[in-house]
């Protein structure tokens, strides 16, 4: 049997129904991944790097999964398409959702298409925050650092106040 890994996706949603769309995405994904499943607060965040677009939702969500990164890659790109994601080709266009790997497990991903830990892990208080509500000890693969160091290292032009909503139940 393949070795269960400790996986964390961030979900972000900057289209409305915001609040409709990120909990289809996590009924979604606890079918599929129910295994140790906990997920954090949704929190209203301000577009990163003050970006003329509106304001996103985001949250975290954890789980034990033994499938593989580009197995993952897969059902996430699958389930952003049929919650009505489409790319332009645009980077960080608008999106009624988007899911992207942050950790898996303490694996160091450079594929051409899937970068893991998330390439700005470091800079974005808006997968810190909920991650810290799941696991308040993870560490940084490759930095080491913990995530309460990575929060209170964010430079005040990129932070993205996150305000908590409300946690959801499903
Ligand atoms: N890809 C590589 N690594 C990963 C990974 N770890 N997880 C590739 C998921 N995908 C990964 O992503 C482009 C490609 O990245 C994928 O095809 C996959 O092969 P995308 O979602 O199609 O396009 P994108 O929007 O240009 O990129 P991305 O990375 O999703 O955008 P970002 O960088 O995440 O930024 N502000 C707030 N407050 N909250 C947000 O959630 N999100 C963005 C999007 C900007 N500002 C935001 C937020
Ligand atoms: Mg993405």
């Amino acid at each position: 049997m393949a070795a269960k890994h400790q996986i964390f996706l961030a979900i972000g949603s900057n289209i409305v129904p915001r609040k409709h769309s990120i909990l289809k995405a996590l009924v979604a994904i606890k079918q599929s991944f129910p295994d140790h499943f906990d997920v954090s607060s949704v929190y209203l965040t301000d577009p990163f790097l003050q970006i003329a677009q509106p304001a996103y939702y985001n949250c975290c969500v954890g789980f034990s999964a033994d499938c593989s990164p580009q197995d993952l890659l897969a059902f996430c790109g699958t389930l952003e398409t049929s919650l009505g994601r489409k790319r332009n080709g645009q980077k960080w266009q608008s999106r009624p959702i988007d899911i992207d790997i942050v950790l898996f497990g303490s694996l160091i991903i450079n594929q051409p298409d899937l970068t893991v830990p998330h390439y700005d892990l470091d800079n974005r208080d808006f997968f810190i925050k909920p991650l810290l509500e799941l696991k308040s000890d993870l560490v940084h693969p490759t930095s080491n650092k913990g995530l309460q160091q990575l929060l209170d290292q964010i430079p005040l032009e990129k932070k993205t106040h996150p305000q908590r909503l409300f946690k959801p139940t499903i």
